[in-house]
C-alpha cells in the first residue's frame, strides 16, 4: 500500500462539511447520553483491549498483541463486558471505540471505518421490544433536537430531515428476503422514507451470543435498525443467550473454541440472567444526519478499509 493520503489533509480538516459533522457529533453524544441518564442508565468506561472480544460474523483481520505473556485483542465490540456487568448494574451504556480491520472490498461502501465509536447499551431483564423502544427514542428525539439547534448548518448542507414517528416500521428478515432477494436490506433502505427495523434474523447470520427464540428454532431474538435513503445499517442488537448449555452449543456450532471465550464462560458458569441491548454507530448516525455519501467526511482522521491512513 502506498503511504499517501487520497485527500488533502489540510483542506479536509478545514472543510465546512467536517466542521458541521463534528458539531453534529458533539450534540449527538450529548443528547443521547442525556436521554439515557434520564432513564437511569449508568455510563461505564470503554474497554480498549481484552483477552475476549466479539468474534463477529464476518472475516476481519485481528489486531492482537502479547503483553507479559498474555495475548490481547483490540475491542471489536464490548458485548461480553456489557453482558457481565449488566448482571450487577441493570442499565449501562458507554461510548465504545471499536477497531475492526475490515477487508478492502468494503472500501467504497461509504459506511465502514476501521476505527469507530458505537454507543453501546445493555439492560438486564429486558426484551428485544423494550430495547427497540429505547433505540427509537434515541434516534427520533436526537434528530428533532438537531433540527432545533442547528437549522442553519443543516441548511448549508442542503439537508432536509424528517423526524421519524415512533414506533418504527418492522420487517421480518426472511419475509423481506423472500420478497426482495439477497440485497433486500439495501433495497428497503433506498425505498423507505423513515428508519425501520429488521427482526428475527436467522441463526447463521449472527454471532453465538444472540438468543435463539424458544418458539421458532433457528430464529434469533435480535434486530437491526436501518436508515432510509440508502444509508443502510444504524443499530445492531438483541436479546442475549444466557443459559450456559445453549451458549456452549452455539460456540461449537460456529466452529469456535471455549478457549477463545474462557473468561466469559467462567463468568457464565456462575449464572447469567437475560439481558438485551444494542450498539448505535455514532459516525454512521452523523453521516445520516448530514446526508453525506462518504463516511470519511464525518471524521477528521478517517481510516477506510484498504486505504492508507495516518
Ligand atoms: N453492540 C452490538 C450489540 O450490542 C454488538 C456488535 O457491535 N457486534 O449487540
Amino acid at each position: 500500500m502506498q503511504e499517501q493520503l487520497s485527500y488533502n489533509l489540510k483542506e479536509h480538516l478545514n472543510s465546512d462539511k467536517l466542521k458541521i459533522a463534528l458539531k453534529v457529533n458533539t450534540h449527538v453524544r450529548k443528547k443521547m447520553a442525556e436521554i439515557l441518564r434520564s432513564e437511569d442508565f449508568i455510563e461505564i468506561p470503554p474497554v480498549i483491549f481484552s483477552t475476549v472480544t466479539d468474534p463477529l460474523n464476518h472475516p476481519v483481520h485481528d489486531p492482537s498483541f502479547v503483553y507479559e505473556g498474555t495475548s490481547y485483542s483490540l475491542t471489536k465490540s464490548m458485548i461480553f463486558h456489557k453482558q457481565m456487568l449488566v448482571q450487577s448494574i441493570p442499565k449501562i451504556f458507554t461510548f465504545s471505540p471499536n477497531v475492526r480491520l475490515e477487508t478492502g472490498d468494503k472500501q467504497s461502501s461509504g459506511r465502514h471505518l476501521l476505527e469507530f465509536t458505537q454507543l453501546d447499551l445493555e439492560v438486564k431483564g429486558a426484551s428485544r421490544e423494550d430495547v427497540m423502544r429505547i433505540g427509537e427514542r434515541l434516534v427520533s428525539e436526537t434528530i428533532e433536537y438537531l433540527k432545533e439547534i442547528m437549522p442553519d448548518d443543516l441548511k448549508k448542507l442542503g439537508r432536509t430531515l424528517r423526524t421519524p414517528q415512533t414506533p418504527f416500521k418492522v420487517f421480518k428478515f426472511l419475509e423481506a428476503r423472500d420478497q426482495y432477494g439477497e440485497n433486500f436490506e439495501q433495497i428497503l433502505s433506498e425505498k423507505e422514507k423513515d428508519p425501520f427495523w429488521i427482526i428475527d434474523i436467522p441463526l447463521k447470520e449472527r454471532e453465538f451470543y444472540d438468543r435463539e427464540s424458544d418458539t421458532e428454532r433457528g430464529i434469533l431474538r435480535d434486530m437491526d435498525l436501518m436508515y432510509p435513503e440508502g444509508f443502510n445499517e444504524a443499530i445492531s442488537g438483541g436479546e442475549r443467550e444466557f443459559e450456559l448449555s445453549r451458549i456452549k452449543e452455539r460456540i461449537v456450532a460456529k466452529g469456535q473454541t471455549f478457549e477463545q471465550f474462557k473468561w466469559f464462560l467462567q463468568f457464565a458458569e456462575q449464572g447469567l440472567e437475560l439481558s438485551a441491548g444494542f450498539g448505535i454507530g455514532i459516525e454512521r448516525f452523523v453521516r445520516y444526519v448530514c446526508g453525506f455519501k462518504r463516511i470519511e467526511d464525518v471524521h477528521p482522521f478517517p481510516k477506510i478499509p484498504g486505504k492508507f491512513s495516518i
